[in-house]
């Protein structure tokens, strides 16, 4: 009896766990095609068809290298709609001896998974998914006992642990993080090189078409459909991200230019998160460009610090505080989440442009996620579940473990303080300084209040006023209510009334987008 070995629809990687070392003859790989899966949000049609897309490459790769590979279809008959099912149905067509498995990314997979053991008439062995530098436990480690849980002091130690970046004991440089030459505006006409495009093959045309048929009331554009699908192709997107935008990419990494979808960034958060490409890899990549001069160390440390740091972070922040994470609301928001995250169809030029970008290329970059659309969510008091289902239904990149903790945490500060020192709230300010969207904005970014004023200016002073209790005590924002204080009254006044007036024109979305 073989060893039967189902591999997950992110976990396309060759060195897996539970592949490396294996006898090919004496197992058999399962890959399954399950309606739960493409349901339990109802995910942008692009996501949907690079998952399978990049399944079925994957299974045709193994195949060709001499692997037994079972690969059930969307549309097999008798398909049983769930992970669990599937693998019942394997173990009755192979009748293996055991089921080796890897850790699944997602809380609600992993919770299906340890009740293999109890339910299949074999052994069940889940392995660690040891495509991540730090490990759960080694993750819950670092975290006992600390009052705080901070980005940059694990990054520290992911830099010491991995030896990127440093010069001795040193970081490079002599300093940990060039954050703050991460922020420059962009200039006037701010082109990007072009990214690769990859032209849909026999394969992935025939998923489109099976996305296109079964999920048309899905979010999003099926095409244009551009994304690597293969190792091969992934590589050849990183290949061209270190030599044309790599330099750059520190200078711009929170720069936003209307109508120019990612900039500098290295779209490569999905061949990374399917397991195309390893991050460390990356990383190590990375500092040779740095190494060899051809590319500055703030833009080689901004990108190394997003996957040993922030990526790494979030994921066993993620692990540490499930299940209670997806509930948290401490800032108790209860708003319904407006329909434009769905439509684009909003006067405010920033978030139609965000929108735009998300329904077009199940994309957006991080500052417009983090900064646009997230600090919209975050200031109109917008309910965690409703925007934690948007963003988990509307990126081709987007998985629970990297989702969850990015919105819950970093945009609406649901955790209450667990993952950031403060909230990433701002008013239209920022955006005007990071973006040229403001210029022809119906709205004027410099008004404060009343009708033609940027929403965000009068929502920024409503949530500080709502939320005074519980951040006036913080350092970094403290000072901030001694503008407000010297306000007045009236001004005061004008404030909160002005929002509360776009506050009641919002019109909520209608059910039906995201479940
Ligand atoms: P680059 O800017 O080129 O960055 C390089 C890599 O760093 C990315 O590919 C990604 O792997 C990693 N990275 C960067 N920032 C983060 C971060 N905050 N957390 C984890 N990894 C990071 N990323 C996802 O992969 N999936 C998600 O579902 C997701 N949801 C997000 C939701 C919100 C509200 C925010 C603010 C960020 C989210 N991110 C998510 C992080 C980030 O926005 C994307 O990884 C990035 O935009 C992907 O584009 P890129 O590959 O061009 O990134
Ligand atoms: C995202 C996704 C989708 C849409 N469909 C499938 C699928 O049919 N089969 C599969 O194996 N994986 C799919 N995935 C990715 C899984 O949701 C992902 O592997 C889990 O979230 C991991 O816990
Ligand atoms: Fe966005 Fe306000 Fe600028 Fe308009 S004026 S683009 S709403 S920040």
């Amino acid at each position: 009896a073989p060893v039967l070995i189902p591999i997950l629809g992110d976990q396309l990687s060759r060195s897996l766990a539970s592949l490396r070392g294996r006898d090919k003859g004496d197992t058999v790989v399962v890959m399954m095609e399950v309606w739960d899966e493409t349901t339990y949000v109802k995910h942008h049609k692009q996501k949907i068809a690079l998952v399978f897309s990049a399944m079925r490459h994957f299974a045709a790769e193994l195949a060709e290298a001499g692997w037994r590979v079972d690969y059930v279809k969307l549309t097999d008959a008798d398909n049983a709609g769930s992970f669990t099912g599937e693998v019942a149905r394997a173990i009755e067509r192979h009748s293996p001896r055991e089921v080796r498995v890897v850790e699944a990314g997602e809380w609600r997979v992993q919770q299906a998974l340890e009740e293999w053991a109890d339910r299949f008439p074999c052994p069940v062995t889940i392995l660690p998914d040891d495509r991540f530098l730090c490990s759960k436990s080694e993750f819950a480690d670092w975290a006992e006992g600390r009052k705080a849980l901070r980005m940059e002091y694990f990054y520290r130690e992911m830099r010491r642990k991995t030896g990127l970046l440093m010069d001795g004991e040193e970081p490079e440089g002599g300093q940990w993080n060039c954050d703050s030459e991460n922020r420059k505006p962009p200039k006037e006409r701010l082109e990007a090189p072009e990214r690769p495009l990859f032209e849909p093959d026999a394969i992935t045309r025939e998923v489109l078409e099976l996305v296109g048929e079964r999920f048309a009331d899905h979010f999003g554009d099926l095409e244009p459909f551009h994304w690597p699908v293969t190792r091969a192709e992934a590589v050849q997107a990183a290949d061209a991200f270190f030599a044309e935008r790599l330099p750059q990419f520190g200078d711009y990494q929170d720069a936003m230019v209307h109508g120019q979808d990612d900039l500098f960034h290295s779209m490569l958060s999905t061949s990374i998160n399917l397991g195309h490409l390893d991050p460390l890899d990356l990383c190590r990549r990375a500092e040779a460009e740095y190494r060899a001069g051809r590319a500055p160390l703030n833009a080689v440390e901004g990108f190394i610090r997003q996957l040993i740091g922030w990526r790494e972070y979030v994921r066993g922040f993620y692990w540490r505080f499930m299940p209670g994470l997806a509930e948290d609301d401490a800032l108790a928001a209860d708003r319904p989440l407006p329909e434009f995250y769905w439509t684009g169809e909003t006067d405010m030029r920033c978030l139609a442009d965000c929108v735009r970008s998300t329904k077009a290329n199940a994309h957006a970059h991080h500052i417009q996620r983090l900064m646009v659309l997230g600090n919209f969510a975050l200031l109109a008091g917008v309910e965690p579940k409703a925007v934690q289902d948007w963003y988990l239904a509307v990126y081709a990149d987007a998985y629970e473990w990297v989702e969850l903790p990015n919105v819950s945490a970093m945009v609406l500060y649901a955790d209450g303080g667990k993952l950031a020192s403060k909230p990433y709230a701002a008013s239209g300010n920022y955006i005007n300084r990071m973006s040229n969207y403001c210029s022809e904005c119906r709205y004027s970014v410099s008004q404060k209040t009343g009708e033609g004023a940027c929403p965000f200016n009068a929502l920024y002073w409503r949530f500080m006023d709502r939320h005074r209790k519980r951040l006036e005590a913080n350092p970094r924002i403290g000072p901030i209510y001694r503008n407000w204080d010297r306000m007045g009254e009236e001004r005061q006044r004008e404030y909160l009334a002005s929002a509360d007036a776009f506050l009641a024109t919002l019109e909520p979305a209608r059910e039906g987008w995201a479940r």
